[in-house]
């Protein structure tokens, strides 16, 4: 049996070999990435029986996610292949003084199709906790009623939900995270947010602010992650972990490396700062590789860096 389901966009992402205006690149290494996507790869590197479900293109590059997913051991059985829509793609962009910026090739694609009444439902909810991001809910209406009717449905039967902000505002195109996502999270059990998502939805990033919000949701555990490390407020009280120091590459997909360790702290019913530490590990690993999951570690490489061998030394 699956103890983690998850749904969402899977993505082929394309990385600049060069520096500068994407005019100028010419060549691109190919990856691949989607959060739901890189928190699936996570769990199962972890040691976790995790199951991707997402809308894919029926083309060459729907069929690279799914033959990923396998080799990772991550069940696709229920990816829906849409033969009239592509998977969605985007492209890095290395910019000067090291700023990323993305440009998405996604309105359209097969997942922002996607409708409640075309998903197996029994399926997400087999597990012990279904994970959710606010990307998905941002990418189309029908993505929006799916991802609220989803967790409803999970709050009802008593899986857990657990729900990762990630704005994106290239995706909201204007509208408001509160508004749009704000209702979304307070429906979760678990929620994640980086410090900055932490500001927009509760007014500060620091402990207090979410103390103080976490009142007015359901959400038993609300995780914040930041640069330096992360806390978790809950009934109990506030827990915090400092972030491993490991020289960074490629900041993208660390936030979902993060969620994967917490959610394997979970699973192996550890306590919230034993969680966080296996978080905040993973984290680390994943930013010291290029590309938005091939740094997802596997338990080993995790334990490693928790018992303090560094990145060079791992
Ligand atoms: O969290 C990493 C993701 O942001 C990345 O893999 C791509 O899903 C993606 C997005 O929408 O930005």
């Amino acid at each position: 049996p699956l103890r983690v389901t998850t749904l969402g966009e899977a993505l082929v992402v394309m990385d600049p070999l060069s520096k500068g205006p994407l005019r100028h690149v010419g060549t691109f290494e190919k990856h691949l990435g989607g959060a739901e996507f890189n928190v699936a790869v996570g769990l199962s590197r972890l040691g976790h029986a995790v199951g991707w479900a997402g809308g894919l293109g029926d083309d060459e590059f729907g069929e690279e996610i799914l033959a990923f997913a396998r080799g990772e051991r991550v069940d696709v059985s229920r990816a829906i292949l849409d033969p009239d829509a592509p998977t969605g793609l985007y492209f890095k962009e290395w910019r000067a003084l090291g700023q990323l910026r993305v440009h998405y090739y996604r309105a359209g694609s097969a997942a922002s199709r996607m409708r409640f009444d075309g998903l197996d439902v029994e399926y997400l909810l087999s597990g012990e906790i279904l994970h959710l991001t606010g990307i998905t809910a941002a990418l189309s209406d029908s993505c929006h009623g799916l991802i609220s009717d989803l967790i409803s449905a999970a709050n009802e039967r008593g899986v857990t939900v657990s729900f990762d902000l990630n704005v994106r505002h290239q995706l909201l195109k204007g509208r408001d995270p509160r508004e749009v996502l704000g209702p979304l999270a307070a429906r979760a059990d678990l929620l994640f947010l980086s410090e900055d998502e932490s500001g927009l939805l509760f007014g500060g990033g620091e402990p207090e602010h979410v103390r103080k919000a976490r009142r007015d949701i359901r959400a038993a555990t609300v995780v914040v992650h930041g640069a330096e490390g992360a806390f978790a407020v809950e009934e109990e009280g506030i827990f915090e972990m400092p972030a491993y120091s490991v020289s960074v590459v490629d900041t993208v997909g660390a936030g979902d490396a993060f969620v994967a360790g917490f959610l394997s702290g979970r699973l192996r019913g550890w306590s919230t700062g034993e969680c966080l530490d296996l978080a905040n590990a993973c984290g680390a690993c994943a930013v010291t590789v290029p590309g938005d999951l091939k740094g997802l570690p596997t338990e080993e490489e995790a334990f490693a860096l928790r018992r303090g061998l560094g990145a060079q030394d791992a």
